[in-house]
């Protein structure tokens, strides 16, 4: 039997932006319904973001199943007021690709890494792309499925490219989710293994479903400052969102891990760090969604958390860089 898992409220260390949502499908100059799960970093002196696109008819509600996604770009100079560019930035539809999501992004060594979920006719994978100018992206590696929500860490640990991911073993974990958060390396960027567990959904109290990596992790003098998601369901929610079927809530959590050994928790708030709380969290694709894909740290210690909400907007939370570290060191 499932423990449900009752009212979540958000850290108090958090704030949430004036501004938000911070991107909507209204700014951007082309075909979309819902503007959302960005990966967001800093390149070459502005803030530049990639966001998933998904069409269809948000009146008609025909965005489930047949919907089609694709990535859009933008940047910014605050973080905050976004200029979208005036066309799509990326595709990738195939005879075998259905669609490409959840972009997150990683400078390393002055070129962007965007890893990425696609939905393939024979099953979910999550691939990797460097590109230089957003406009040439070469793919380096895809997974075998099912696996998707990767994030790689900012720089090699010893001697190797390192990256969280989530696989789903539906057959191993008896049939439903159950689903953790792992660790790969890799010499190249191509070939991954030495895969292990860091987390697995037992692991979070707020989590009663599953739970994977979310923004590509931030270097600290404490650790690896990482988010993740932490997924609950329960079946009276209702309708719960535009889906019929939609009975999951998503929020945020916070973790720390070890800097030379990564796949070492060192300490993970025990309440989730973002809840939804706002309308533009609570309401809209799928009601009760925080899905963060992107997390800056600024000189002056704020962390800015980009993150989903509802499956709908983009929006942008911030913390000082401290109190998530303690936060994370108080609920070891
Ligand atoms: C996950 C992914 C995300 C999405 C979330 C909530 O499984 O599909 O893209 O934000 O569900 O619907």
């Amino acid at each position: 039997m499932t423990q449900m898992i009752g009212e979540l409220r958000s850290s108090s260390v958090i704030k949430r932006h004036p501004a938000n949502p911070i991107l909507t499908a209204s700014q951007v100059p082309y075909p979309t319904a819902l503007t959302f799960n960005a990966g967001v970093t800093k390149y070459q002196g502005q803030y530049v973001m990639v966001f998933r696109n998904d069409h269809g008819s948000v009146e008609n509600q025909t965005l489930e199943p047949s919907h089609t996604t694709d990535l859009g770009l933008a940047y910014s100079k605050d973080g905050i007021h976004w200029k979208v560019q005036d066309k799509p930035c990326w595709k990738l539809l195939t005879d075998e690709i259905v669609r490409v999501y959840d972009p997150r992004l990683t400078v390393m060594d002055g070129r962007i890494y965007m890893c990425f979920a696609v939905d393939t006719r024979h099953g979910v994978r999550g691939g990797i792309a460097v590109t230089d100018d957003f406009e040439k992206f070469d793919v380096l590696s895809m997974s075998a499925p099912d696996n998707r929500n990767m994030v790689l860490f900012p720089e090699k640990i010893g001697g190797k490219y390192v990256r969280l991911e989530r696989p789903f073993p539906v057959y191993g974990r008896g049939g439903v989710d159950r689903f953790d958060m792992w660790i790969s390396n890799s010499p190249d960027l191509k070939y991954w293994g030495e895969t292990e567990l860091v987390m697995g959904v037992e692991h979070v109290p707020f989590a009663n479903d599953k739970i994977g990596p979310a923004a590509p992790p931030i270097k600290t003098e404490k650790g690896w400052l990482t988010t993740f998601h932490a997924v609950d369901i329960d079946p009276n929610r209702g309708k719960n969102g535009w889906e019929a079927t939609w009975k999951k809530r998503y929020t945020a959590g916070i973790a720390l891990l070890d800097l030379e050994n990564p796949q070492k928790v060192i300490g993970m708030s025990r309440e989730p760090l973002i809840a939804p709380e706002t309308v533009y969290e609570r309401e809209g694709f799928r009601n009760d969604v925080i899905f963060p894909g992107g997390m800056i740290l600024e000189d002056d210690g704020e962390v800015k958390i980009y993150y989903g909400g509802a499956d709908t907007v983009e929006c942008l939370a911030t913390a000082h860089v401290d109190d998530l570290l303690k936060l994370c060191l108080e609920g070891k």
